[in-house]
């Protein structure tokens, strides 16, 4: 089989919702070689796209969300350790990244965080439904070089608005740089609230943090 329909297989069993299919296949494509980057990216969050317009068309409700968020969850699980990790031993940088308030979505920001340690990065990862004050008081703490919010909501994107504005307004603005991904945002947005950079997807943000630490 080749490795496109071993990726395409992959995505029909999670959007069919089919775990045990869905692990096999993982395995699978591990087995042969296939860059566990490219399996998360190209089979796993596909797959959950898929999922999302299925539940907008009302083929799927949030009990079908609910499966296709675990069974990527337990694949995640699968795949992580085979993620090529960077042997460094000191940190390219420290990123604090959380989902914002109001949203709960958290295999996204999750991806992120992965490929930003794989990549060297030292991650605070404050979770999901984080508010303003715990990003502020997260960076006072931990002094991080970047800030990085994931936004699923259309709606939740306002508190992703007051936590710039807060960071801005607690005068920390200049000594950190803030990336804002996730679906819901688009580069016009992130401008607009005075952050530093927007992502589509994990790899691109990465790209995005590594610039910065070394320009
Ligand atoms: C699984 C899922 C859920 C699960 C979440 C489980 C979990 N542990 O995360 C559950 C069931 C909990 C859920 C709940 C809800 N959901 Co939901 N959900 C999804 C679904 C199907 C997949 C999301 C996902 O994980 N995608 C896969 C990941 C890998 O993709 P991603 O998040 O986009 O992340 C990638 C990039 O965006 C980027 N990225 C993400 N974050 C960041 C951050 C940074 C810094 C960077 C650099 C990059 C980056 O990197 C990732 C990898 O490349 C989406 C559909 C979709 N199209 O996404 C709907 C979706 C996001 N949900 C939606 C809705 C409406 C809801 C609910 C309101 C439903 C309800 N009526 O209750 C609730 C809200 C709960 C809340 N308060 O947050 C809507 C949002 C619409 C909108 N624009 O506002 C969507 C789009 C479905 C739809 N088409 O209507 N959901």
């Amino acid at each position: 089989m080749e490795n496109s329909q071993i990726l395409e297989n992959l995505k029909n069993a999670i959007v069919e919702l089919d775990l045990k299919k869905a692990e096999e296949l993982c395995k699978h494509a591990l087995s042969q070689n296939i860059d566990p980057i490219l399996i998360i990216e190209n089979g796993i969050a596909q797959a959950l796209k898929k999922v999302g317009e299925k539940f907008e068309a009302e083929e799927y409700f949030i009990p079908e969300l609910i499966m296709a968020g675990e069974t990527s969850t337990r694949l995640m699980k699968i795949l992580i350790p085979r993620l090529n990790v960077s042997k460094s031993s000191r940190a390219i940088g420290k990123v604090v990244i959380g989902t914002g308030k109001g949203d709960i979505h958290d295999i996204g920001k999750n991806i992120v965080t992965t490929f930003l340690k794989a990549e060297g990065f030292e991650v605070v990862d404050l979770g999901v439904d984080v508010s303003s004050d715990q990003f502020i008081e997260a960076i006072k703490k931990e002094r991080p070089d970047i800030v990085a919010i994931s936004g699923l909501l259309s709606g939740t994107l306002i508190e992703i608005q007051k936590i710039v504005k807060d960071i801005a307004n607690a005068d920390l603005k200049g000594k950190i740089k803030i990336l804002i991904g996730g679906p819901s945002v688009t580069e016009e947005f992130v401008k607009s609230i005075g952050a530093d950079g927007c992502a589509k997807t994990a790899i691109e943000g990465v790209k995005i943090c590594r610039r910065w630490m070394t320009s």
